[in-house]
């Protein structure tokens, strides 16, 4: 009875798909996302709730689940925005995720100009900082936040800064960075479809780093961004402060997922001395030799930032088949 019930359900949803999304060009599209989540729920079928986005790394859309990130004309000084809700209204209340309400992250398209700041929250709903985007260029901006009562979200919009434009390459791969007169090492590589841990240690003057101090609920927080489209992924760390086996340095360890090969930036943002570091590397997914640093075994020819090699890259990752 229940099962007749559910698939009575079924079809009418896919029934209603058909009906509303015919002529729209987007019947293929659509359909193996209903046939994956058979769950009679015919409210899938109202275009509310796109299911083919639950797919897609964050950042890359500027509106999603009823949602969306609109830039809000401000002084040059200043950078202002609003998530518009369901309603069309701005969102006013907001969860605290990694102790902050909003997390804004801004870079250029070359991957270059990373930062990551937190907006103060007007009562209409607008979200103003000291604006981080520094200097002239195609830049992406990522708003990283709960809705109360609704998921967490990451969503980017482009913003261009007029002015004279400077070449930026990638910087080529590399597992030893400087900033602030620290030293971080990264070992670890990133393999697509799976999670891989990602362990940065942290030293200056030589000396390991111990006293890492707590950053956004973490001894680090960590933000990767794909080349070519700036996916922007979640990277969780490995333990707290405080949970009885996570030390304050000089090791901070993450566990990343990449949707796919090729070439990514890392941007750690660790505490000390009462600032906040930023310490960036450029990584190359799917790259051979899993396991290892990906220093030691470097993609060979041609550009090191580019697309890994396909055929290299599934050499030496057996049993890692499906996606
Ligand atoms: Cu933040």
């Amino acid at each position: 009875m229940r099962t007749v019930t559910r698939l009575a359900g079924f079809a009418v949803g896919l029934a209603a798909v058909f009906g509303t999304t015919y002529g729209i060009g987007r019947v293929v599209d659509r359909a193996p996302v209903v046939e994956g989540r058979h769950d009679g729920d015919a409210a899938h079928a109202t275009g509310e709730h796109d299911e083919t986005t639950d797919r897609l790394p964050g950042g890359l859309l500027v509106s999603d689940r009823g949602h969306t990130l609109q830039p809000v004309d401000a002084p040059a000084d200043e950078f202002a925005f609003r998530i518009a809700g369901p309603d069309g209204q701005p969102v006013t209340r907001y969860d605290v995720a990694h102790d902050k309400q909003m997390h804004l992250i801004v870079a250029r398209r070359d991957l270059s100009g990373f930062r990551h700041v937190h907006p103060e929250l007007a009562p209409d709903g607008t979200w103003r900082v000291d604006t981080p985007l520094a200097g002239a260029g195609q830049w992406r901006a990522f708003a990283d936040f709960t809705p109360t009562g609704g998921e967490p979200l990451t969503l980017g919009v482009d913003v261009t800064v007029p002015g004279e434009l400077t070449e930026r390459p990638l910087p080529a791969p590399s597992t030893s960075t400087t900033v602030d007169g620290y030293t971080v090492t990264l070992a670890g590589s990133p393999q697509p479809g799976r999670t891989s841990p990602l362990t940065l240690t942290v030293s200056r003057g030589g000396q390991p780093v111990t006293d890492l101090e707590p950053y956004l609920g973490a001894y680090g927080h960590l933000v990767a961004l794909r080349r070519g489209d700036l996916a922007y992924l979640h990277v969780h760390p490995d333990g707290a402060p405080g949970d009885g086996r996570t030390r304050p340095g000089p090791a901070v360890t993450f566990l990343a997922e990449v949707p796919s090969a090729g070439s990514y930036r890392l941007y750690l943002d660790f505490r000390h001395g009462g600032a906040v570091h930023t310490a960036e590397f450029t990584v190359v997914a799917g790259t051979p030799a899993a396991g290892t640093p990906a220093a030691e075994a470097p993609p060979t020819g041609g550009d090191p930032s580019g697309p890994a090699p396909t055929g290299g890259a599934d050499h030496g990752t057996p049993g890692h088949g499906h996606n």
